[in-house]
């Protein structure tokens, strides 16, 4: 079995060989560790020169990371990265902008990373390129000659074809997808808005098999939803519960109940809605007046992008509203932490928390959801309350499943979780634990990597049929994918 090359725009920063914790980070380095291989991208950063790729060998994991320049990082990382692509593919075209030249430096920091990674590659290589900054990737990989299976995966949603059209390269990102042999998708909802692109723009079709003929290129495209180690979770989250932090809450909480949210400070998370519902429950319900509270951390990223700035005063003026129209001198209904904890103390809080509350406006997937379910008390769980727009809702039957735009029915699940007997709470985290061991973060890698290798198995061995009997006997394009060439092999031969 060839190495595994994995490409993503941030390289988790590595501590003794040990990444900070994530879905991608934790499982794509086990998936290295087992193959050898290597993790290429941005170190995080900002150079005065663009300078070779810094390698760094841990084990049989091969770190490559590579600065970006201030003008680098602000045309393809904050500009069309984050300020394009970000909001629009989370439905909120009102706070995107489009600059030509930030998607200049989209591509050309494409262009040069491809440069850094391709005297990396040996011909065995397969090579996984993760989310939305690095589209275009495979084919600036393809124009330098390489030839290794490629495949893609997008953490985040990916909108309706009206909805992307207005990004205006959107024609030239969906063709850059499809120089993939496999794209990966978190839900079916998002597979099938790239399907519907493709079909109703008239560029190209899908069979059943997943495999999509487009722009004269085959790839196999498919829903791969990210999962987590959930008993390894269970494991951390048991035994940070007796941590101090977590005693210190459990104290201070006096038998209170506990709704508790964790959360990127961003604006596709819905905070401003969720505080919003919150205070509904409190203005319906007074009997919680006192009875309840809601802890929200929401460590702050992005914050050079201006919308995060907005967002971020915006909740500051939302939690003071609720906190001052319904606070006594012995309770704060709104606990609001713009600071990052560590991750097995996270775990620690959920455990605690009566009400895991996830309501993002759009998520990919959203790990918090699966995280919370495996971190409780399996004689005492706690209930999942999940926005239906989070791709997690698509595998998480167990959830109190609300819309988080409709404050009362949102308020009104709140309560319902607040007050749920033990067997109907015991029965819906039984459910939903037993769907996240079955799919679970080695499921999401194995099976999109098996694609991988299968379709490249695939294209080669028709690649051979085809030259060793050119006129007759080769398998149809129908069942098998082609081997389509590169651009720069297609120059050649033109
Ligand atoms: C993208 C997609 C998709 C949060 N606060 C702290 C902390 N976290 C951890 C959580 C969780 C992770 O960060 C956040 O993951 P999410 O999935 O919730 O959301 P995004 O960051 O937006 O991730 C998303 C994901 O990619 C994977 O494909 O699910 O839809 O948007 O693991 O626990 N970790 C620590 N301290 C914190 O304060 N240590």
């Amino acid at each position: 079995m060839g190495r595994l090359i994995v490409v993503s725009n941030r390289v988790a920063p590595t501590q003794e060989g040990r990444p900070a914790a994530g879905g991608l980070a934790v499982g794509v380095l086990d998936a290295l560790k087992e193959t050898g291989g290597v993790w290429f991208g941005w170190s995080g950063e900002t150079v005065a020169e663009p300078a070779p790729a810094v390698i760094e060998q841990q084990g049989s994991v091969t770190y490559a990371t590579v600065g970006l320049t201030r003008r680098d990082y602000d045309q393809y990382y904050k500009g069309f990265s984050n300020t394009t692509l970000w909001p629009t593919f989370h439905y909120r075209n009102d706070l995107a902008r489009y600059e030509r030249q930030e998607y200049g430096g989209y591509l050309r920091v494409n262009v040069a990373l491809a440069r850094q990674l391709q005297p990396l590659i040996e011909p065995d290589d397969i090579i996984w390129v993760h989310d939305y900054h690095l589209i275009p990737f495979a084919r600036c990989l393809r124009d330098l000659g390489v030839k290794n299976p490629i495949g893609f995966f997008l953490h985040i949603p990916l909108p309706v074809p009206e909805v992307l059209r207005s990004v205006p390269p959107h024609e030239e990102l969906m063709k850059f997808m499809c120089h993939y042999d496999v794209v990966g998708f978190q839900t079916d909802a998002d597979r099938q808005a790239f399907v519907d692109y493709i079909e109703r723009g008239g560029h190209g079709n899908a069979s059943e098999d997943g495999m999509v003929h487009a722009w004269d290129r085959f790839l196999k495209v498919g829903a791969y939803p990210i999962g987590i180690y959930p008993d390894a979770i269970a494991k951390a989250s048991g035994q940070f519960s007796d941590r101090k932090p977590v005693r210190s809450l459990r104290d201070a909480m006096r038998g209170r109940k506990l709704i508790m949210s964790v959360d990127r400070l961003d604006y596709s998370k819905g905070l401003a809605e969720r505080f919003q519902a919150f205070e509904r429950l409190l203005q319906n319900g007074p009997g919680w007046h006192g009875r309840v509270s809601l802890l929200q951390i929401a460590p702050p990223t992005r914050s050079d992008v201006q919308t995060y700035q907005t967002i971020r005063r915006n909740l500051e003026g939302e939690a003071g509203r609720i906190n001052g129209r319904f606070a006594q001198l012995d309770w704060t209904p709104i606990q609001y932490l713009n600071r990052k904890y560590e991750r097995n103390l996270l775990m620690g809080l959920f455990r605690l928390a009566d009400v895991g509350y996830v309501a993002p406006l759009r998520d990919g997937m959203n790990l918090v959801a699966k995280e919370y379910v495996a971190s409780q008390d399996p004689d005492d769980p706690g209930v999942l309350v999940l926005s239906q727009f989070a791709g997690a809702a698509e595998q998480m039957p167990g959830a109190l499943v609300v819309n988080p735009y409709d404050l009362n029915q949102t308020a009104e699940a709140l309560e319902r979780a607040l007050s749920m007997p033990l067997a109907e709470r015991r029965s819906r985290y039984e459910d939903m634990m037993a769907g996240l061991r079955k799919n679970n973060l080695s499921v999401w890698r194995d099976t999109f990597l098996d694609d991988l290798r299968s379709v490249a198995t695939a294209a080669s061995v028709t690649a051979k049929a085809r030259s060793a009997a050119p006129a007759a006997g080769a398998p149809s394009s129908a069942s098998v994918p082609a081997p389509v060439p590169s651009p720069a092999a297609k120059a050649k031969a033109g």
